[in-house]
């Protein structure tokens, strides 16, 4: 079977098509990588090119020393993907130390994504939580969480709060709560380091006035941590459009939820103080 038609990689470019469909993916913007399992290796590895250059990484991942990674190219569009994925998407094996990489297959005269500091810094950090979860990492653009890095404080609780309120989905996929990092030059080593501090206790990190990077267990897990996210979001942007919260799920309505699901809810994010008697004031 070529490549290109494995379930992992279908399941791959699903996501990229969808992510676009909502409207996350302006053009080149956004970014997916997944860490392949053995066997999703053994399906493929016959048909790697191993004579491709090793490339250097700049801060090496000794974590992923001889993992292979699926993952979206530099400038490519997720629109194109399902169209061109040998173009638009590739696997790359990480060499024995974990400083180099190579391309064996896909991104044709191309290179990986530019946010791949990131993507590695993240893989490593959550391989050593659960190695046979925590394989997909999401970049994406979603307007309305965006939209929120420029009115609600940079803070992780606060955001945390708010969009917890907005969705009971949110505190039930995100008990331990998002992480927020203030503003980052996108693809450095500087975003990579903020990130992977964040990634320690959250599985979703936003980047103030960029974008958001979620860890998932499979595709669906991680369209569903972001399509999360981003609901809650629009949620709460209409609810300041509008003028401000009236009313609202409290802080014991979020207590007994915990106790009926058994989550351990950030304590952080709980214990701020609801203001909901200023409209328009968050
Ligand atoms: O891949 O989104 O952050 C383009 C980007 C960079
Ligand atoms: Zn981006």
């Amino acid at each position: 079977m070529r490549i290109e038609e494995l379930s992992f990689v279908k399941a791959f470019i699903r996501l990229a098509t969808d992510g676009d469909r909502r409207g996350w993916h302006e053009r080149n913007g956004g970014n997916l990588s997944y860490r392949m399992t053995g066997a999703d290796i053994n399906a493929c590895s016959a048909q790697f090119d191993t004579a491709a250059p090793w490339i250097p990484v700049k801060t090496a991942v000794p974590l992923l020393a001889g993992d292979c990674i699926l993952l979206t190219g530099s400038g490519k569009c997720m629109r194109n993907i399902a169209a061109a994925p040998t173009d638009t998407v590739g696997i790359i094996e990480l060499n024995g130390r974990g400083d180099a990489y190579r391309i064996v297959w896909g991104l044709i005269k191309s290179r990986p994504t530019s946010e791949l500091p990131t993507h590695l810094a993240v893989a490593a950090l959550k391989k050593t939580e659960d190695a046979e979860k925590n394989r997909v990492i999401y970049h994406a653009h979603p307007a309305h969480l965006i939209a929120l890095t420029f009115i609600l404080p940079i803070d992780d609780a606060r955001f945390t709060r708010e969009l917890w309120e907005m969705d009971i989905e949110n505190p039930l996929v995100f008990p331990e709560g998002i992480g927020i990092v203030p503003w980052v030059i996108p693809g450095s080593e500087a975003a990579a380091a903020a990130t992977l501090e964040k990634m320690k206790s959250y599985r979703a990190v936003v980047w103030a006035h960029h974008g958001t990077f979620v860890c998932g267990d499979d595709f669906d897990d991680t369209f569903g941590l972001m399509d999360v996210l981003e609901k809650s979001a629009q949620i709460c942007g209409e609810i300041i459009a509008m003028g401000g919260k009236r009313q609202s799920v409290t802080a014991a309505d979020l207590n007994a939820l915990a106790d009926m699901y058994n989550l351990h809810l950030n304590e952080a994010a709980l214990v701020i103080e609801e203001r909901r008697d200023c409209p328009g004031e968050i």
